[in-house]
């Protein structure tokens, strides 16, 4: 099995409904390790290029309003196969589609707010990663593990 990194973010209604460490809590009794994390407010700019395959939906708008709305937080997260893995602890996209026992599936019962991002594949994470840690420090920091992003 694979070491992999995959990015997550915690959109907006996780800091505001309090359950921040309850979904962290999660992530790490699962067997993640989290190498980068931060708290911070997405410009619109920065979530129409994450968003950006999405740029032609109806519900774009919505998407990166609801996403700038308040602070997130973004995480770097490591382990065996990790971006199916996380995938599949997050739950269905639909929020009537998500099992109950994974994130979406426990904390949504809105599509639009379904309270995680989890990158869908390999290259989106390399993808994602760069563009939400691409500051130098933050760089130097992950380039300490010897995985490299999304791989
Ligand atoms: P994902 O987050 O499971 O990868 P995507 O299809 O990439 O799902 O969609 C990105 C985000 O856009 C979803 O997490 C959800 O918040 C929102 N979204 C997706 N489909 C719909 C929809 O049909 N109505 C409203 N929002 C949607
Ligand atoms: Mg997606």
């Amino acid at each position: 099995m694979a070491i992999e990194r995959t990015f997550s973010m915690l959109k907006p209604g996780v800091l505001s409904r309090r359950i921040a460490g309850e979904l962290v809590a999660r992530i790490e009794r699962k067997g993640f390790d989290i190498v980068g994390m931060k708290l911070m407010r997405l410009s619109p700019a920065l979530a129409e290029e994450h968003y950006a395959e999405h740029r032609a939906k109806p519900f774009f708008g919505e998407l990166v309003g609801y996403i700038c709305s308040g602070p997130v937080i973004a995480m770097v997260l490591e382990g065996d196969n990790a971006v199916r893995m996380l995938r599949a602890l997050c739950g269905s996209t639909k929020a009537e589609e998500a099992a109950p026992g994974t994130i979406r599936g426990d904390f949504a019962m809105h599509t639009g707010l379904n309270i995680i991002h989890a990158s869908d594949s390999p290259e989106a994470a390399a993808r994602e990663i760069a563009l939400f840690f691409k500051l130098e420090g933050w760089k130097q920091w992950l380039d300490l593990k010897d995985c490299p992003a999304g791989t």
